[in-house]
């Protein structure tokens, strides 16, 4: 039934577009000539909120420009699991039940993150054992649920600490299902969809040496105790010249030399910093089209069975999580501005493939 209704409202809303570019009033100048879904020999992905589903202006630059789609929120586990009796699935299928009409790749983000964690679950009275089956529970159902229809999943998330040594982070999970929670976790999914994609995400893999290594570390002991591993997420919420090309280029190859795919899974790039400018200046812009440049060019180079896509975390400028996180500070950290105008930089992504 959703389904149905989905597809005429797609149907009408195509319509209306049509309608709109013969007669010369509508968006057409946000068309980018060819497309960003269909240039890049790799998937290029964004976040997206269910609501934005609802807005034609998303739909027609999601239908023309993306090949994948994240959940920016609500595929985590607090929004799903915030009911200790049941998961709710609805907007999670509405998500996937749009994805599938617009025929755009759902990668899963994500089962496990500390920050993520329904109140109920940290403050949980039961026994350890009573704990794990939960999770175990919610994994297997949450995946094989969607078996088919998300192509990736994000298992764990964010797991390691930034500091001396990088140790395990004490998550809930950590506390009480052991060190050794992550590979559980990553079999259930396993056993739960034996074609999907898992994947370890992270941040600052790229800037923090000692970071990735612990995740290297990580992935090599799962690889040769024969534990499902299929990628790496490198989040890059980066800056224009932060961190170094070198850095990224060093860190990207260490994950391909050991044969895994490689997600940039939450691509923004801080243009303003330092916070010295109150508009989007020319300047600005450029250092946005330089950096984008260069992470798509080094990106299209990869050995194409590591490249599992780039994906931009929101469409347009206004849709940032970094101008609420550094305070109001602006920012125009992504490829579309805030009336859907690509910037510069998206045709510069197409032309590294013409
Ligand atoms: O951008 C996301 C924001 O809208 C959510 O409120 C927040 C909590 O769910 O998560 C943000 O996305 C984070 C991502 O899931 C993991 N890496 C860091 C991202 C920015 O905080």
């Amino acid at each position: 039934m959703i389904h149905h209704k989905h597809s005429l409202l797609l149907l009408i809303l195509s319509l209306f577009f049509v309608t709109c570019k013969d007669s010369g009033t509508g968006s057409e100048e946000t068309d980018l000539e060819p497309s960003l879904r269909n240039s890049p020999t790799f998937p290029v992905g964004y976040a997206i909120q269910r609501t934005h589903l609802d807005d034609f202006q998303y739909l027609q630059l999601l239908r023309n420009e993306a090949s994948s789609i994240s959940a920016e929120y609500e595929m985590k586990m607090n929004p799903m699991y915030n009911n200790q009796n049941a998961v709710d699935y609805g907007i999670v299928d509405q998500i996937v039940g749009i994805a599938d009409e617009l025929e755009v790749r759902v990668h899963g983000h994500a089962l496990l993150w500390h920050s993520a964690v329904p109140g109920w679950m940290n403050s949980f009275s039961g026994t350890d054992a009573e704990f794990e089956s939960l999770i175990e529970d919610y994994v297997k159902d949450v995946v094989s649920r969607y078996r088919g229809q998300v192509a990736s999943w994000d298992v764990v998330n964010e797991a390691f600490e930034d500091g001396s040594g990088n140790p395990l982070r004490n998550s809930v999970f950590r506390q009480k299902m052991g060190d050794d929670y992550i590979e559980k976790v990553f079999r259930w999914a396993r056993e739960a969809d034996p074609d999907v994609l898992l994947f370890y995400n992270d941040y600052n893999l790229a800037a923090n040496g000692s970071k990735l290594d612990a995740v290297l570390d990580l992935a090599d002991d799962f690889i040769a105790r024969g534990i499902p591993i299929d990628g790496i997420g490198f989040q890059m919420h980066i800056s224009y010249n932060w961190p170094s090309e070198q850095n990224i280029m060093l860190a990207t190859n260490k994950v391909v030399s050991r044969g895994l795919q490689i997600h940039y899974s939450e691509l923004d790039i801080r243009v303003n910093p330092d916070g010295a400018s109150d508009s989007y200046t020319p300047e600005l812009d450029q250092r946005f089209t330089d950096r984008t440049e260069f992470i798509f060019n080094f990106y299209k180079n990869l050995p194409e069975e590591s490249q599992f896509g780039i994906t931009w975390w929101g469409v347009k400028d206004d849709d940032t999580w970094l101008r609420d996180f550094w305070d109001n500070q602006n920012e125009w950290p992504l490829l579309f501005d805030s009336e859907f105008n690509p910037k510069p930089a998206a045709q510069v992504i197409i032309d590294l493939f013409e």
